[in-house]
């Protein structure tokens, strides 16, 4: 008797974001019963950050595509938010293939190869007559590689060796007057080539078009019903939603991956997660593709689940390396880190003097919960250093311990506060950051999206709250750029030691349970 498709989706429901946190810029492509998945990744190394799937909805991350110096330089000059935008992975002749743009000074397009999308991938193949960002690569029925890029324009090009030929061509460029036509993919189905954009700005006002032609260069006539998807305007939870790219089932449906936000809070509504994966189902009209609805409940697909095994709790840095799913900035220099210095803790060696620094020896993971709590024990009597929450180098929250102190630190833009500080007990601290999401019911206009509670936790498990900060300000609406929180550990000074990290998805109010002490409380 098979397995009825809905057994095993609770409630015949899936969650969307299928992939959260800062996650943007999907792109997809589909080997046998297996899906893999590659989103941006900014300022972060490693970077091109690869996910694998078996029914599209559990995600689980199998590795990083740059993940060595050779492949990925973010000098120092490069802004946050710049580095690396949206990639496109494709499988094609038995092997995988991955184009992106690094924007950062010294970048450019590049292709990487690998045969495993775990990795390794291959060393940069440059593009140089690639001059725009958001590359894709489809290929021809003659073998033929098409490059297609932002503004949007295509050029042919040998993938193996970066070599261009002719000049580029202008293909149709969305509504006209619309802002920043981008994100193109193109795709052979039936009789039609067709050209998926995003236009309108990845802001509020992101959407989704598309157009068909004979041809991969067209002519390219768009869709009556462009944009095919955008929630712009709308009161929907899911905001921005755009930047997409489409994959067909074993079964024949049809998917889509796309960008979009969850904003929280009064108003303007501030998003502090960065932009996630979410997934919409496609079905085709007249030949044109119609995406439903992308909203947090999501329809189950008509298969039986895959869950992926949950991320542990706790990394306790056991291993002699660090899961995928941690990053540093710009870069990660093997004398900065060990997990071998003192067997089982992560060592951690200062290079910038804090967060404002674009050197920082810093190692984290994406908040992808709007509450959620992190702990760590950490071990600073050879330094200073803690846990931060990190936007950018002007945005940033952090509980540091180090010369006989715990501080909190706050920066935000060009405010810079130690706003608590207490006397460190001696040995190894537990610091705790609780992320508190503002409910959604007790709406004001100047609510904050959330809290972030930071302070000591002792070996009971009471937290000593030394101060509870806006979240607004470490969101994108206010400090600009592409990214979200990425929550972690840092050196500022000496060698700070952690000899555990959690990352713990909570219900907004389970924070209440444990026992608190409040501190210094920091209204806007
Ligand atoms: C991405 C492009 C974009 O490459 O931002 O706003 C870039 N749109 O599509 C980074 O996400």
């Amino acid at each position: 008797m098979g397995v009825a498709p809905l057994d095993g989706w609770p409630g015949g429901m899936f969650a969307n974001p299928v992939i959260a946190g800062l996650h943007p810029d999907p792109s997809v492509c589909r080997v046998g019963a297996d899906y893999y998945l590659a989103c941006s990744s900014f300022e972060y190394f490693p970077g091109v950050p690869v996910f694998h799937s078996r029914d599209l909805v559990h995600w689980q991350q199998i590795g990083n595509a740059l993940d060595r110096p050779s492949q990925l330089l973010l000098p120092p000059q490069t802004p946050s938010s710049g580095g690396v935008y949206a990639p496109t992975l494709r499988h094609h002749d038995g092997r995988f293939w991955l184009i992106t743009t690094n924007v950062a000074p010294g970048g450019g397009t590049a292709v990487f190869t690998a045969t495993d999308p775990a990795g390794p991938w291959s060393e940069p193949v440059a593009v140089p007559g690639v001059t725009g960002i958001d590359p894709d690569l489809a290929w021809d029925d003659d073998g033929t590689c098409w490059c297609t890029y932002a503004g949007i324009e295509q050029i042919r090009i040998d993938p193996g060796t970066g070599q261009t030929f002719g000049p580029p061509r202008r293909l149709w460029s969305g509504a006209p007057g619309a802002q920043a036509p981008e994100a193109p993919h193109l795709y052979r189905v039936g009789d039609h080539w067709y050209l998926l954009i995003a236009e309108g700005g990845t802001e509020r006002g992101h959407a989704v078009s598309v157009a068909r032609g004979p041809t991969p260069g067209g002519p390219f006539e768009p869709c009556p019903a462009n944009p095919v998807l955008t929630h712009r305007g709308t009161n929907r939870p899911i905001q921005n939603t755009g930047h997409a790219d489409l994959v067909e089932a074993p079964d024949g449906s049809w998917w889509m991956v796309l960008l979009g936000v969850r904003p929280g809070g009064g108003t303007p509504g501030w998003h502090v997660l960065g932009r996630e994966t979410f997934l919409a189902p496609v079905t085709w009209v007249d030949g044109w593709p119609v995406v439903g609805d992308v909203a947090p409940d999501m329809a189950a697909p008509p298969w039986p689940p895959h869950p992926a095994a949950p991320p542990p709790t706790r990394d306790d840095f056991d291993s002699d390396r660090l899961h995928p799913r941690w990053v540093s900035v710009r870069s990660r220099p093997d004398e900065s880190w060990s997990t071998m210095d003192r067997a089982g803790w992560l060592s951690l060696r200062a290079a910038g003097g804090s967060l404002d620094d674009p050197a920082v020896t810093f190692v984290g993971r994406r908040q992808q919960h709007p509450s959620c709590r992190v702990r760590a024990l950490v071990d600073a009597a050879e330094g200073r250093g803690g846990v931060a929450v990190r936007l950018d180098e002007s945005h940033h929250y952090e509980i540091e311990v180090g010369d006989g102190q715990v501080r909190v630190v706050a920066r935000t833009a060009a405010v810079r506060a130690a706003v608590a500080t207490r006397a460190a007990q001696a040995g190894p601290v537990r610091l705790r950051v609780d992320v508190l999401a503002s409910p959604r019911g007790d709406w004001h206009p100047r609510q904050e999206p959330d809290t972030l509670r930071l302070g000591i936790e002792d070996a009971d498990g009471v937290f000593d709250v030394l101060a509870e900060l806006d979240g607004r300000y470490l969101s994108t609406e206010v400090a600009g750029g592409f990214t979200g929180r990425v929550i972690g550990m840092y050196a500022a000074a000496g060698t700070v030691r952690f000899d555990w990290f959690d990352y713990e998805p909570t219900e907004h109010g389970a924070a209440q349970g444990s026992s608190t002490r409040a501190g210094a409380i920091l209204a806007p």
